[in-house]
């Protein structure tokens, strides 16, 4: 799944790596005899300001996969974003939105999700009270079955296909135009909600420590944009 969501990443135009602080980029460790290790790999390219994925292995047998891609906000586009835990006992959650940053999803994001078939999947899990950021197309999930996890894979693809298209068909709006600071504020609303999520806080506190926790969902899973260009 990682190598086909940075695959698309890798097509998008203008992309260029972006810093990371080196204590966050590849985080390795041991806790109860068992390996930890984060890997997070930062970009921008034309339309994005913060393209982000991580994959993380955090004792217990849990695995996770963590993606965002933030669109710069002088661009008509939503915030796509997937998370998929995988437990002692196979994928306990699997989620994927283009999630709006305005009043509504762009119109040609919304006509091409309506294309898509979607899939029934069996075990749909009921989505937290911060969760009101996502938009009428999420998809949260408890796989049932590899054949389901291979459908969420295509559906993740094609959040990403519809995502790029639109990017390529989109102009910029202006840095001070209300619509970029609408988004803008769109965006900063979307970390603060991601951040009411205990069970990501709670999962990092543990293996590592609380203010380390708080610290790296700070500055790197949802740091709030400070600037329109930020
Ligand atoms: C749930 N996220 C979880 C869970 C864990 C994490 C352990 C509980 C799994 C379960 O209920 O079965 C942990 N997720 C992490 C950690 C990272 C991470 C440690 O990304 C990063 C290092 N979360 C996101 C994004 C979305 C998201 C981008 O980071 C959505 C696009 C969603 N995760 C999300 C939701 C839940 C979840 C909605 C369920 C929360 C709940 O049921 O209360």
């Amino acid at each position: 799944m990682t190598n086909n969501i940075s695959s698309r990443r890798d097509e998008l135009p203008c992309l260029i790596p972006l810093e990371i602080e080196p204590s966050l980029r590849q985080i390795y460790g041991e806790l109860n005899g068992e390996e930890l290790f984060v890997c997070n790999e930062l970009h921008a390219a034309k339309g994005f300001r913060k393209l982000h994925i991580e994959i993380a292995s955090l004792g217990g047998g849990l695995q996770i996969l963590h993606c965002v891609f933030f669109p710069d906000p002088c661009y008509d586009l939503p915030i796509f974003g997937t998370d998929v835990v995988i437990g002692p006992s196979g994928v306990s959650a699997a989620i994927v939105d283009l999630s709006p940053v305005d009043k509504s999803l762009p119109h040609l994001v919304k006509n091409e999700l309506e294309k898509i078939a979607m899939p029934e999947f069996q075990n749909v899990r009921e989505l937290p009270v911060w969760g009101n950021i996502f938009s009428n197309y999420v998809h949260f999930i408890r796989p049932d079955r590899k054949e389901e996890e291979f459908i969420f894979l295509d559906l993740v693809d094609s959040y990403l296909k519809i995502l790029i298209n639109t990017m390529s068909l989109t102009d910029p709006d202006g840095p001070l135009d209300p619509p970029t600071i609408r988004r803008f504020k769109g965006q900063q609303f979307y970390c603060l909600q991601q951040k009411r999520n205990d069970k990501t806080r709670n999962v990092l506190a543990k293996v590592f420590s609380s203010q380390w926790a708080d610290r790296y969902i700070e500055t790197l899973l949802f740091d709030s944009p400070t600037s329109i260009k930020g």
